[in-house]
């Protein structure tokens, strides 16, 4: 096997990410910025299918409306001469200091009506350039102390932004859906909407749900100490996973963005299985950052090596749902007996049955084995590469 990407596995990248220069709050810059139509042409060559942005990566804020046309026009030439799409696009609504505290939830109403424009000025440039989806992080929609955020107000603000967007891609006729990211901390020191299932919740109160799902990020739901399979197999059980943001993360600590596969390797095997044996066909977008450490060949590698975990993951992954012993594994731990209805003779059946309750012998189910440690050596088996 080579692992080598091609633009039908659909892999992306968020500009931002191979773009990021090094920038932390304990040192300045290690790589110099990198020009947007360089980072298509090197992600095209790698293998990459699409690339995604913030308004701002692409065009710096500030920038007049002729310098704004003149970006664009430059990356809208190397998408067309490299074939890259651009699936998915976002708004920066947490670098420049008007977004301290917040866009659709900050306390000053001027930011937020300001928040809302910026984003649908940046909706129609995603529609422009083919975008399907669009994301949505707050980024700094939280707060550090109790009595600064009412969060019952702050959620009616943030539904309130969300059904203007979606009120606004309705009237324009736009194919596009909103992708919700949710994370727990940072660089809030809480944020609203902080797992996969607050934004499911939150999605069901809106005035167009269907416009709405979620674009969750591995490393967010790990820094929270979710299991984010999970968290992904939930999101797909709602028909709500519209975007993923793939990376890595080692456990409950600041978000590491590191490239994906590393951090929780076993997470990472169930997620690919999931994503792979639930047909997810959507964008799988790359949101990491090549440690500061790298030059720009360390930029490409950690590029190519998200996208190399990923494929051998799925061929792993692929290998132990072959298995004959795998197969057999599954059935000695009912698999196929959780699949099936509990009592599709109906409550009167279930009533009725005098071998559920009366005559069932609780002891002898007590005393049945699971098998799920056999189960699941033959999973590490495969991850690990011995068998198969
Ligand atoms: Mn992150």
């Amino acid at each position: 096997m080579t692992y080598q990407p091609v633009p039908e596995d659909k892999f992306s990248f968020g500009l931002w990410t191979v773009g990021w220069q090094g920038k932390d709050p304990f040192g300045d810059p290690t790589r110099a910025a990198l020009d947007p139509v360089e980072a298509v042409q090197r992600l095209a060559e790698l293998g990459a299918y699409g690339i995604t942005f913030h308004d701002d990566d692409l065009i710096p804020f500030g920038s007049s409306d002729s310098e704004r046309e003149s970006h664009i026009k430059r990356f809208r030439q190397a998408l067309d001469a490299t074939g890259m799409k651009v699936p998915a696009a976002t708004t920066n609504l947490f670098t420049h200091p008007v977004f301290k505290d917040g866009a659709f939830t900050a306390n000053d109403r001027d930011v937020r009506r300001y928040a809302i424009r910026k984003v649908i000025r940046n909706v129609d440039l995603a529609v422009e350039l083919g975008a399907q989806t669009y994301v949505a992080w707050g980024g700094r929609e939280g707060a550090e102390s109790g009595a600064a955020k009412d969060v019952r107000d702050a959620l009616d603000r943030m539904k309130e932004a969300f059904d203007l967007l979606g009120e606004y891609i309705t009237e324009q006729g736009y194919d596009l859906r909103f992708a919700i990211e949710p994370k727990p901390n940072e660089p809030r020191g809480d944020i609203i909407l902080p797992t996969v299932g607050h934004v499911l919740a939150f999605i069901e109160r809106l005035e167009r749900p269907e416009l709405f799902g979620v674009n969750p990020e591995v490393g967010h739901e790990q820094m929270a100490g979710l299991n984010f399979p999970h968290g992904i197999a939930q999101a797909l059980w709602a028909d709500k996973l519209y975007h993923i943001d793939l990376n890595g993360q080692n456990g409950i600590k600041y978000d590491q963005d590191l490239r994906f596969g590393v951090g929780d390797v076993r997470a990472a095997f169930w997620l690919v299985d999931l994503l792979e044996t639930a047909g997810y066909s959507g964008p799988k977008v790359f949101d990491f950052k090549p440690p500061r450490t790298e030059d720009f060949d360390g930029v490409w590698e950690s590029a190519a090596g998200c996208m190399r975990n990923y494929l051998i993951l799925r061929d792993r992954a692929a290998a132990f749902r072959a298995d004959p012993d795998v197969q057999q594994a599954l059935l000695d731990a009912r698999l196929d007996e959780l699949a099936r209805p509990t009592a599709e003779d109906g409550l009167a059946g279930l009533l009725a049955d005098k071998g559920a309750y009366e005559d069932f012998d609780v002891d002898g189910a007590a005393a049945r084995g699971m098998a799920f440690e056999r189960l699941d050596q033959l999973a590490m088996d495969h991850l690990l590469g011995v068998r198969g």
